[in-house]
């Protein structure tokens, strides 16, 4: 798949202010807000500030610092929702075959009930 980065994506928007976001959490490099369409108690999308396309681009990109930043919020948005001790998945959807909508890296949050097996 193409990593060329499209600025008009909706988290590019989000993240220049042009469109409002549920807030989570946010550090230098990471935003995190509540997902528009919840699949669950909680479920909440992790983006890095930076513009990466895919978990790959962002990890063959972003430097050290980012890349921590972005795993270190994730698990203390984990802790913090209290969806660690019953379980919970994260999830990133990458390109056609997983039918990524967003095309900003993303990882998806999800917990507070259960979630039955995700591969069929
Ligand atoms: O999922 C993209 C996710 O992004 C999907 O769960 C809806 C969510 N979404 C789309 N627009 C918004 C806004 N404006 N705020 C919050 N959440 C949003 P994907 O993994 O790309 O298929």
């Amino acid at each position: 798949m193409t990593h060329e980065y499209d600025d008009t994506n909706i988290f590019a928007r989000i993240l220049r202010g042009e469109i409002p976001n549920d807030t989570v959490a946010e550090t230098d490099h990471t935003l995190a807000f509540n997902d528009i369409t919840p699949q669950a108690p909680v479920h909440v999308l992790v983006i890095p500030k930076g513009k990466y396309v895919t978990y790959d681009d962002f990890h063959a990109k972003a430097s050290d610092a980012e890349i921590v930043d972005f795993h270190r919020t994730c698990a203390r948005i984990c802790a913090e929702r209290g969806i660690v001790a019953d379980g919970y998945r994260a999830i990133s959807n990458a390109g056609r075959n997983a039918v990524q909508e967003v095309p900003h890296f993303h990882q998806h949050l999800i917990g507070g009930r259960s979630l039955g097996r995700m591969l069929a």
